[in-house]
């Protein structure tokens, strides 16, 4: 049984943060009707396609399980339609450019008027402030919401994470909210304003760099490999390369193969529980009582030569077979696993983590599936709508236009290709 069954969605989102969000509405089972502008659709349809006048890999794999009607929302029997939407669906889903949908005629007032029952939710970059007006896309979010000032290297530049966190990241957030408003309205039978801003969600998301922030008041950053170098602090928290984040310390050391393999390496956590064991496996048995070495603190500031005498053991064998002589020792490490190896890994198909799609133009593709396992609701990914593929029965089946309106309503250009 689908666990949002019956929840219906007006989806009026485009590129990623929104779609994200109201994929996993779907494939919890909720009835996401995608609304897009006729002749065009939802923008990231034609970017970066890899086979001529086909949905892109962009599209297909943040829309999937969705119907898609279009609707020039602009043209008078466009915004009926629209209307009807809003007094049939449970929940509106958007991330325009601020502004947009006041533009549009529909404010939160003439929706609440419409539909007090309605959920009103929105993916906006920033939340009221300064920057509440701006458009942004993910890499202004990882900026602006303290990804990038902390991520990289201390001699480099500030640097974006590949990890969408400011789209996908702020897409669950929104999709969070409204299964908790949702939840509100059994009680109190009311709609409410959801917000999402992706300044937020980064920020939450980094929240350990707040906490180095305020620690830095009170001393230098013991655990971060600079402190260990030598290298004083700024006021502000450093770029920590790969330092673990954490009160283990950590670090990226090679593999074997590493001189042609880019991704021949393993990230590795010198868990202070565990220190005799490591020492063990390297072959410095030694280090285990000696005073320098065998407590967390006396290591702090040879980090950087202990990961280096890791690395030289580390070397000696694959990512995997380092992963396999350290698991039963409960040394926590892991295999930097490229984009190829998760994409061909067989118990990530099997729990449907990444799943393969057959769409009707497209032929068969690979795509995510929900991070998230319900026991009671398995979700079956399906393919993305074509544009405008639910068109007709949306009007009739699910807003029950008549024959004649729906006529009329495709007359005037509202809906079409
Ligand atoms: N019918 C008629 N008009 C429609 C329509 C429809 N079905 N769907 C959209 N439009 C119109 C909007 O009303 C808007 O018109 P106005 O500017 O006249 O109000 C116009 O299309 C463009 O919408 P937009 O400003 O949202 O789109 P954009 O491409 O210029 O900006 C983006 C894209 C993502 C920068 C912006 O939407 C945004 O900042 N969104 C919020 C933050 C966000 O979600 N960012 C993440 C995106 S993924 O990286």
């Amino acid at each position: 049984m689908e666990a949002l069954k019956g929840v219906k969605i007006l989806d009026f989102t485009h590129v990623q943060s929104g779609p994200t969000c109201t994929q996993l509405l779907a494939w919890f089972g909720a009835d996401v009707v995608k609304v897009e502008r006729p002749g065009i659709g939802d923008i990231t349809r034609g970017q970066l396609r890899d086979i001529p006048d086909v949905d892109s890999l962009y599209f297909t794999m943040l829309n999937s399980n969705k119907r898609s009607i279009t609707l020039n929302t602009k043209n008078e029997k466009g915004k009926v339609v629209l209307e009807r939407l809003v007094k049939t669906c449970d929940v509106l889903v958007e991330n325009f450019a601020p502004g947009a949908l006041d533009r549009m005629g529909f404010s939160w007032e003439r929706i609440q008027e419409l539909n007090p029952r309605m959920i009103y939710a929105s993916v906006k970059g920033f939340g009221p402030g300064p920057f509440a007006d701006c458009k942004v896309y993910e890499n202004v979010a990882q900026c602006a919401g303290g990804g990038a000032s902390t991520t990289g290297f201390l001699d480099g530049p500030p640097t974006v994470t590949g990890a969408q966190i400011g789209d996908t990241g702020t897409g669950m957030n929104l999709a969070f909210g409204i299964v908790t408003a949702l939840f509100h309205r059994e009680s109190s039978g009311k709609g409410q304003r959801v917000q999402a801003a992706m300044q937020d969600g980064v920020l939450n998301l980094c929240r350990v760099k707040l906490r180095d922030q305020q620690r830095l008041g009170h001393g230098p950053l013991k655990e971060y490999s600079q402190h260990g170098r030598n290298i004083p602090f700024g006021d502000a928290t450093p770029r920590a390369g790969n330092d673990s984040g954490g009160g283990q310390p950590g670090w990226i050391l090679k593999c074997k193969g590493w001189e042609t393999d880019p991704n021949a390496y393993t990230y590795f956590i010198t868990q202070a529980a565990i220190w005799g064991n490591i020492c063990d496996v390297i072959g410095k048995p030694e280090w285990k009582d000696d005073p320098g070495y065998a407590t967390p603190d006396a290591r702090l500031d040879k980090l950087t030569d202990i990961f280096d005498t890791i690395e030289d053991w580390t070397k000696t064998k694959t990512k995997f077979e380092v992963m396999e002589i350290c698991n039963p020792l409960d040394i926590p490490c892991g295999p930097i696993l490229s984009m190829k190896e998760l994409a061909e890994e067989p118990s990530l198909r099997e729990t449907g983590t990444i799943v393969e799609v057959d769409h009707p133009t497209r032929g068969k593709y690979l795509t995510v599936g929900n991070p998230v396992k319900l026991s009671a609701s398995p979700p079956v990914v399906k393919p993305s709508p074509l544009l405008g593929e639910h068109t007709e029965e949306i009007l009739r089946d699910f807003l029950g236009f008549s024959d004649q309106e729906i006529t009329e309503i495709k007359a005037s250009g509202a809906v079409g290709k």
